[in-house]
């Protein structure tokens, strides 16, 4: 059957834009979907890698200016997986050009910027444009289930959430000051790079948003090497955002919550967990372990108590019909893949993907009130409406 086409322009080639062209390419292949992906463009600022890019990454064309792309007639959708610096720019001229828009997380750097794409994606929807933020960790089936597990009932009255996503690769302080340390650039660092994961992961699972915080960070190397410094011309410059950030918080169903991020957690690497503990039960989602899922139910008798592990690979899971026979293992990938079948889903029924931009506007807010917290000696700090 001839599909109606989707026709991409993707903006950034390194870590994200990788993941995002892997999924474009290969989101039609495994889900029966109304409309077509094509990857007609991809952009970034130096010619040689965007050319080299698009070649092995399998894009039709490639540009070096994100205006122009903007501006042609033949894209329907702009992803933009470029440093935080640049997401709001990208993001609203897309927006008034008419394109949908897919924008990696954290939405923006600050929350003015969040504030203003969440305003111009609601002007854009007015007239049927579309735009969703990348939270891709929403999309494992283990995530499916503890959510629904929990909307179900199933865990009660939700008392306790406890995350944690630790990573360990800038301890070595030899790490150069790349762009991600930058707050002009990043506009935050553990936190908005994946302390926001979790605030997102943990308030999409719960179904309750935080209301305040008690934060702290810290920067526990204060300057890097230069990407120029040479052994025989050494220079160094500012780490300007947090190593690690640790908070408490307070959900608006009464659940409260621990939460901490970090860069320097030595060998843990990507290792993101979530558990929520209810009145009837507890489950516990691990990214090292992503097809699982970890479940207490409290109504078990005695005897039987304690955490079971239940395998979210069967076709009964969110996605999972649409990949391998039963049992056969996702890995990070499908992430994305899963990201876009429901954006594409969400584009071809008029309707909202999510977390839309006004959820991630929401995310921005609460990191927002954790930098005041934190800055003020971890006082007791109100998300903002
Ligand atoms: C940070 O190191 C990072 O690449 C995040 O930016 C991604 O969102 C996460 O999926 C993996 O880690």
């Amino acid at each position: 059957m001839d599909r109606a086409e989707l026709r991409v322009g993707l903006v950034g080639y390194a870590f994200m834009g990788t993941a995002h062209s892997l999924a474009w390419r290969t989101v039609n292949k495994v889900f029966d979907l109304p409309l077509r992906a094509r990857t007609v463009a991809i952009c970034g600022r130096d010619e040689g890698n965007v050319a080299a890019a698009a070649d092995r990454l399998g894009w039709e064309e490639h540009l070096t200016d994100w205006r122009e792309l903007v501006a042609r007639d033949d894209i329907d959708v702009i992803d933009v997986c470029t440093p935080g610096d640049l997401h709001a720019e990208i993001s609203t001229a897309a927006l008034a050009a008419g394109k949908h828009v897919l924008c990696e997380k954290p939405l923006a750097n600050t929350a003015d910027e969040a504030r203003a794409m969440a305003d111009a994606a609601a002007r854009a929807a007015a007239s049927g444009v579309r735009s969703a933020c990348g939270y891709n960790y929403r999309r494992f089936p283990a995530v499916a289930l503890m959510r629904q597990l929990v909307a179900d009932g199933r865990l009660g009255t939700i008392r306790h959430v406890r995350a944690v996503y630790l990573q360990d690769w800038v301890a070595d302080p030899g790490i150069p000051l790349l762009w991600r340390l930058e707050k002009d650039r990043a506009g935050s660092g553990a936190l908005g790079d994946i302390g926001a994961h979790i605030v997102d992961l943990t308030q999409y699972v719960t179904g309750q948003r935080i209301t305040g915080v008690s934060a702290l960070t810290e920067t526990f190397v204060k300057e890097r090497p230069l990407l120029t410094s040479t052994p025989d011309n050494p220079e160094f410059g500012p780490v300007t955002v947090d190593d690690a950030v640790l908070f408490t918080a307070r959900l608006d169903g009464g659940a409260v919550a621990t939460y901490e991020a970090t860069r320097f957690a030595t060998g843990r690497k990507n290792a993101l967990r979530v558990e929520v503990n209810g009145s009837l039960g507890s489950v516990a989602f691990d990214l090292e372990r992503l097809n699982e899922l970890e479940f207490h139910d409290a109504a078990a008798p005695r005897s039987e108590g304690g955490f079971r592990r239940i395998l979210a690979t069967e076709p009964d899971h969110a996605y999972m019909s649409a990949w391998w026979p039963s049992g056969c293992a996702l890995g990070y990938e499908h992430s994305f893949t899963h990201e876009l079948r429901d954006f594409i889903a969400a584009v071809a029924a008029g309707e909202d993907p999510t977390p839309s931009f006004a959820d991630a506007l929401q995310v921005q807010l609460v990191l927002d009130a954790v930098e005041r917290s934190a800055g003020r000696e971890s006082t007791w700090t109100k998300v903002e409406a």
